[in-house]
Order: C-alpha cells, then structure tokens, then sequence
C-alpha cells in the first residue's frame, strides 16, 4: 500500500514525497447523532484506511493526484475561498484554510492520496482523508503546537464550513484515537477519549446495504431539531445547555412542551447517550449479550424516533436477529442508507457474513457488499 503509492506519487510529480501518513475509517458502534448534542459514543477505528504522500513545492500551486482512480486536482493555495461543489478536492482545500485561519502558513504541496476505506459508504472514508491530510498539513506548515483535539477540529471545520455538512466530531476522533483491538469511548464535552477494550470472542460484520439518500439536508435538519429540543428544555430546566444535560425522565416530563418532532429527535439522542453509559458498565461486567441488546434498541430509536434508518438498513438488522451468532446489529454513522454493524460471535463470522448476504440478496433483490473489520490504531505519519 504505502509503497505503491509512494512509486505513483514519485511517477506523477518527478520527486520522491518527504512526508507519508495514513488514517482509518471508523464504525459507530453505539451512540447516534450524540456528538454534536455534547454526547457521549463507542466507535472503532478499523483496518481499512486512507493513505497520503505529499512534498513542499516552490510557488503557489498546489497538485493533488488520487492514485485509486487517476484523478488530478490543481488549485492556488492563496485563493481557496469558493469551494466546487461535490468536488473531493475539498476535502483537503477546506483543511489549508483552516490551518489559515489559525494563523499558520502552509507551503504549496503535491499530494498523492489512496485507500481502502469504502467510498460514501458510512465508514468516515472522508474523516480518514482528513485526517491523513492534515497530519501532513501539520507537519509541512511545522503548526507542532496543533493538538490532536485541533486537528480533529480542523477536519470537523472543513466539513461544516467548506463541504456544507454540519456534522460534529466523532468521525475525526474515532480515526485519530483508534486502538487494535480496542474500542474508542469519546466525551464530546470534556473532549477526552478513553479506550475500551473490544470483548473477547466476537468480530464486527460490517453490510453496506447498497443504498444511499441525501445525508446533508437531512443530517442538517436532525440537528437543527436537537438544538431546538435543547433550547426549550433550557428555558424550563435551569443549567440546560445542550441534551447531553437531560435525562429521559425531565425530557418526559417537558413532552408537552416540546414541538412533537424535536421531542423524538431528542428522545433519540438522550436514549442514546444513555445506552452509551449502559454499554460501557455492559463491557465492564462482561454481559455482551446485554451490549448487543443495546444495539438492537438503538436501531429501534433510529427507526422509529429520529427516522434516520431505512428499508434497507431495518431489513439487514431484522435479519441479524434471526441468524446464529448475531449479538446485537444497528446502522452506524449518520443513517439515511449506508452500513449497519453486526456483533458476532467470532467463530461464526464467516458464515454469518455469507448468510446475510444471501438473506438480503432474498428479501430486497439488491447485493450487500458484506465485510469482518478488526479494530485498528488511529492515524499516524508514518516513516518513508
Ligand atoms: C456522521 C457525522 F459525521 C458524525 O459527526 C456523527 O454525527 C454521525 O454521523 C452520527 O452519529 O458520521
């Protein structure tokens, strides 16, 4: 991997790249649309990752090459202000005017980028680029004093600002905080990370149902209901400041008060981030059928309170509970199709994978690409 792109870097722009990192996808295992509420979510970094090979150059053009299709990008380094719509260039144009933004210079670079984490699948393949860019961008622009927190801040900033989705920061966290074999338990008040360690025996199958909706309008609009839910729980509870503040029994309380549609998103969210906090003492006690319970409940709230799922999705984890070896199986990451991510027991995972394939392939006629992800460590310059 690192080495054929390090030869397609060298082939494309007549030098050898002086900087190289990469950077993993992530599965959200529990704790959906908490993030941005100031929640709490257990995620995975996983061994499917985004690679990048970059050198300075003299002036004000930079060149960006994505050694998996072929495709080139050039763009002015002082005259990023508009971004193109849809374009993958802005991905990295939106982390130079971060850095910008936080007063540091950052020469004109080549790139050369590659992969394996499933495109616009919902396992954060844009995360992953973010994240091995600006590891990069850090180091050519010699900004040491960026945090790790800053840099997920940067990739979380590109997003909102410069690509138009209003996501929070768990994508940037999982790929940067990963651990083999070990889950990632991110606050996204404190912004501390802890990791969990993944229970023995089991393995995560991962389905892409082959489906995909609009994720920015309605990832926006579910926000934009939280923050609603959360301004009126404010008025009547003294200290609220975002849901990670409400329990379900105030929210229950406040029902009548709420517009019917924030009171589900909300209830959504704050059920989550209780179930993040059941799953954690869960793991503790080494009760993984209760965690994969917890799963099945989430999908269930996504389902039914923040209308996140889909036929699809619903049909892979209906199917989950009628195979052998299923703990517990939920979509992950922001909904609306994408993937769902499967708890099994680990010596069943290969017939597991295959079962769920041929099962949706019966029921919805459409072919799930179907994997088993192991637990990876998080993003890293890596020597050359
Ligand atoms: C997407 C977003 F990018 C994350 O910030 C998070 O909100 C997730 O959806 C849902 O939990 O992956």
């Amino acid at each position: 991997m690192k080495e054929r792109l390090i030869q397609a870097f060298t082939a494309k722009f007549g030098q050898a790249p002086t900087v190289l990192s990469r950077a993993p996808g992530r599965l959200e295992i529990l704790g959906n649309h908490t993030d941005y509420n100031e929640g709490t979510v257990l995620s995975v970094a996983v061994d499917r990752e985004m690679t990048a090979a970059a050198a300075p150059v003299a002036g004000k053009t930079c060149r960006l090459l994505d050694a998996v299709t072929g495709s080139e990008r050039s763009f002015e380094i002082d005259k990023l202000d508009r971004p193109k719509r849809g374009d993958w260039a802005n991905y990295i144009k939106g982390l130079i005017v971060e850095f910008q933004k936080r007063g540091k210079t950052v020469p004109a670079f080549n790139a050369a980028i590659g992969g394996t984490v499933p495109m616009s699948a919902g396992m954060s393949s844009s995360a992953a680029l973010e994240m091995a860019m600006t590891l990069i961008i850090r180091q050519l622009a010699k900004a040491d004093d960026i945090s790790w927190q800053d840099c997920a801040r940067i990739g979380q900033a590109c997003e909102n600002n410069y690509v138009g989705a209003k996501t929070g920061l768990l994508d940037q966290f999982s790929s940067l905080k990963g651990k083999a074999g070990q889950l990632v338990y991110s606050d996204f008040r404190s912004l501390e990370v802890q990791n969990v360690p993944i229970p023995a025996g089991t393995a995560f199958v991962v389905a892409n149902c082959m489906v995909k909706h609009n994720l920015t309008n309605e990832y926006n609009e579910r926000r934009e209901a939280c923050e609603d839910a959360a301004r009126t729980l404010a008025g009547i509870y003294p200290g609220v400041k975002t849901l990670r503040d409400v329990s379900l029994q105030q929210l229950e309380a406040a029902k009548e008060r709420l517009k019917p549609l924030s009171y589900r998103r909300a209830l959504h969210v704050v059920g989550e981030i209780t179930r993040v906090a059941d799953g954690v003492a869960a793991l503790q006690r080494g009760d993984i059928k209760g965690f994969g319970r917890l799963m099945y409940e989430s999908q269930y709230s996504s389902s039914h309170h923040f209308e996140n799922s889909c036929k699809e999705l619903d049909m892979l984890v209906d199917i989950a509970r009628e195979l052998p070896g299923a703990l517990g199986a939920r979509l992950s990451g922001g909904g609306f199709g994408g993937i769902t991510v499967h708890l099994v027991r680990a010596e069943v995972a290969n017939e597991y994978q295959q079962a769920l394939i041929d099962a949706y392939a019966t029921r919805s006629g459409l072919k799930a690409d179907v994997m088993i992800c192991k637990a990876a460590d998080g993003a890293e310059l890596l020597s050359l």
